[in-house]
């Protein structure tokens, strides 16, 4: 068997660590152990494998001169391209189909057919409604609800494009996808035309694969995703400014503890009514407990994080740890990132692990259906009874809560950033351009993505953030890589004294807000295309999103949704550095072009680097490169966050 890491060198996450020897010791396997006992295939790493027809599977070869080709004829370019390709479509397929998830829902309560859940954010529908060109003046809000619900709904099966939020990018933005044939048309049909276009014999032109799959992922950001968000708000509230706090502290020894780990957020917003409902509170006390503790769990637990300041438990490479307390007693998934050995562990406690989708069914999980427009308090009302009758399983010599919780302040919507730079009463992106004008803010970052086994846990995340901020660069977050950084105390306002450079200090000083802003779940990377929109239109930084002083990075990814996102990201303009490995073969045709030609057609291109600090040099240089096109350059050169640097911060 292979030799496992050492703890130390698996997580900097005190608590996962804490969990994972708590595992070792009891025998009991996790997604980190299995990733040393399982090394990768080192074909499948670099993509020069092809199983798209029967003639093969052909292995290819990952070495120079890249000459070998498939049965078929497929060239090493042909097949990476399409094997990226593919998982741009899975990628835009998953945010996509949530986003039409929270459609459905958001027109049944349009309609006014589902009293389990409500419209609470009146004026983002109002909002949205004019984006969207839906007439308000004079009409009564429901009307207004089922016509943008209906529009929303439309942009998966729609024929004939374009999507209507691309509406929202810069128009030199929105010129170049229609001078490359890259609007897309209906997610649906994007997704479609990708799997048409990677099958076998059919596109085998590296390019335009993989500009084709720019069209797809643009789907996802400008489209599936956004239209999740948007309804999400209208829906559950838009973010704004509140507390939370985060890691496996958060759990109590007293009350039935309840993880939601998922992504659509309905499930656990109606768990969040339920746990404060005097009945279900009356249960639990009959139950022995002291109350109900839910706490969400990956994306949904995002979510809800910047909404509600529902506490969170940790981010992917957490869920093993989080049964591990053995202080759960039900564990609630919906879809998405929910790994199938979660089941299996919570066997060996008395966790009871309940799948509540019919997209998403585990052997081994006991399976309560949820829909949000059916019945949704009912199924609510079940799941957390199970929850609750599981309290007096749990057997207190096999629990251990670490004692390590974290405050932050999450809850910046594109809306917030807005307002907060702005101020009350002239709301707009203009102290933000200014500040990055003067040069107090180098640059933006967008640090989002997963965790992944593969690498030390949270390690990349937090040294290249610190990088980032020591540099005058600020930091809006999503996902996973969200909770890494509010995990270390980088969400609270006063981490702008502990780890930025002056200008970027000065700047949140004034405002009092955190250097690194927590903007939602992966869905939710659509907020940062409008604000990038939205900076753009303020004016003085160009005309395009390509010519900002920003880039973005996903250090420790492993889902196809972060390379649709990731996609997407260079389709509308950005510097995008990906870590812990990538599915190409360095000095292919195809690698070159998507890190380095693929620029000159997009204005954004992607990077590979697993190291934090080289990831932070590639980002710091493409902003400062940016700055000096935009003639802003003065006297901005990138230091080293040492510590001699921090030292002379702290004074
Ligand atoms: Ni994003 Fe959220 Fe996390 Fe990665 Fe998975 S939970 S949608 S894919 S692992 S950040
Ligand atoms: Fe091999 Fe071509 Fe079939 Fe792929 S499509 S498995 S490269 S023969």
């Amino acid at each position: 068997m292979a030799k496992l890491r050492e703890i130390q060198d698996v997580t900097i996450c005190e608590t996962t660590a804490e969990m994972l020897k708590k595992a070792r010791d009891a025998g009991l396997s996790t997604a980190f152990d299995r990733a040393d006992e399982m090394s990768a295939c080192p074909i499948g790493a670099k993509s020069a494998c092809c199983k798209h027809c029967v003639m093969g599977p052909c292995r290819l070869s990952s070495k120079a001169p890249y000459d070998k080709v498939g049965v078929c004829g497929a060239t090493i370019d042909t097949i990476q391209a399409r094997n990226f390709a593919r998982m741009v479509a899975a990628g835009t397929a998953a945010h996509s189909d949530h986003g039409r998830e929270m459609s459905e829902l958001f027109l049944s309560i349009a309609k006014g057919e589902n009293p389990d859940y409500q419209i609470r954010d009146e004026a983002k529908l109002l909002a949205v409604a004019k984006d969207l060109g839906v007439e308000t003046e004079g009409r009564e809000v429901k009307d207004v609800a089922v016509e943008v619900a209906e529009i929303c709904l439309s942009q998966f099966g729609q024929q004939h494009g374009p999507l209507k939020f691309l509406e929202r990018a810069p128009e030199a933005r929105f010129k170049k996808w229609q001078e490359l044939g890259l609007l897309p048309r209906g997610v649906d049909r994007e997704v479609v035309e990708m799997m048409h276009r990677t099958a076998m014999g059919v596109d085998q032109d590296y390019k335009n694969l993989t500009l084709g799959a720019a069209r797809c992922a643009l789907a996802d950001g400008w489209g599936g995703s956004m239209v999740s968000t948007e309804l999400s708000d209208i829906m559950f509230g838009t973010p704004k400014p509140i507390r939370g706090e985060v890691d496996l502290g958060v759990l109590d020894a007293n009350k039935v503890n309840v993880v939601v780990h998922g992504h659509e957020p309905h499930m656990l917003d109606m768990l969040c009514e339920l746990a404060e409902d005097p009945e279900m509170l009356a249960k639990a006390k009959e139950a022995g407990a002291e109350g109900i503790n839910l706490v969400g769990m990956c994306c949904s637990g995002n979510e809800q994080l910047i909404r509600r300041g529902l506490k969170h438990a940790g981010n992917f490479m957490q869920c093993d740890a989080v049964i591990i307390t053995g202080a759960v007693d039900g564990m609630m998934v919906d879809v998405q990132c929910i790994q199938q050995g979660l089941v299996s562990l919570s066997q060996c406690f008395h966790t009871k692990f309940f799948t509540t989708n019919y997209r998403c069914k585990i052997e081994g999980a006991e399976h309560i259906e949820f829909h949000g427009t059916e019945n949704a308090r009912q199924s609510g009302v079940e799941l957390l009874t199970k929850a609750i009758e599981n309290f007096k399983n749990r057997d207190a010599s096999k629990v251990t809560i670490p004692d390590t919780r974290e405050q932050m302040i999450g809850g910046f919507s594109h809306e917030t950033i807005n307002y907060m730079l702005g101020g009350t009463f002239r709301a707009s992106y203009t102290p933000l351009n200014d500040n990055i004008i003067n040069g107090r803010i180098r640059g933006v970052a967008g640090v989002v993505g997963c965790t992944n086994p593969r690498v030390k846990h949270d390690w990349v995340h937090y040294e290249l953030v610190k990088e980032l901020l020591a540099n005058d660069v600020l930091v809006v977050q999503t996902g996973c890589s969200a909770i890494t950084m509010a995990k270390m105390g980088f969400m609270q306002p006063e981490a702008a004294a502990k780890y930025c450079g002056p200008g970027l200090r000065e700047v949140c000083e004034a405002v009092g807000m955190p250097p690194v802003l927590h903007s939602g779940a992966c869905v939710d990377n659509s907020r940062i295309l409008v604000a990038l929109s939205e900076m753009v239109k303020t004016g003085g930084l160009g005309d395009d999103i390509s010519d900002l002083p920003v880039a973005g990075a996903a250090p420790e990814y492993m889902s196809e949704k972060a390379i649709a996102i990731g996609h997407y990201f260079v389709a509308s303009g950005v510097f995008t550095v990906f870590g812990v490995t990538f599915p190409a073969i360095e000095g292919t045709k195809w690698a070159e072009y998507l890190f380095g030609g693929i620029e000159e057609d997009l204005g954004g291109k992607w990077a590979f680097e697993s190291d934090p600090n080289k990831m932070a040099a590639l980002m710091i240089d493409h902003i400062n490169k940016k700055r000096e096109a935009l003639g802003i350059h003065k006297k901005k050169e990138r230091v080293l966050f040492d510590m001699e640097a921090r030292r002379q911060l702290e004074v």
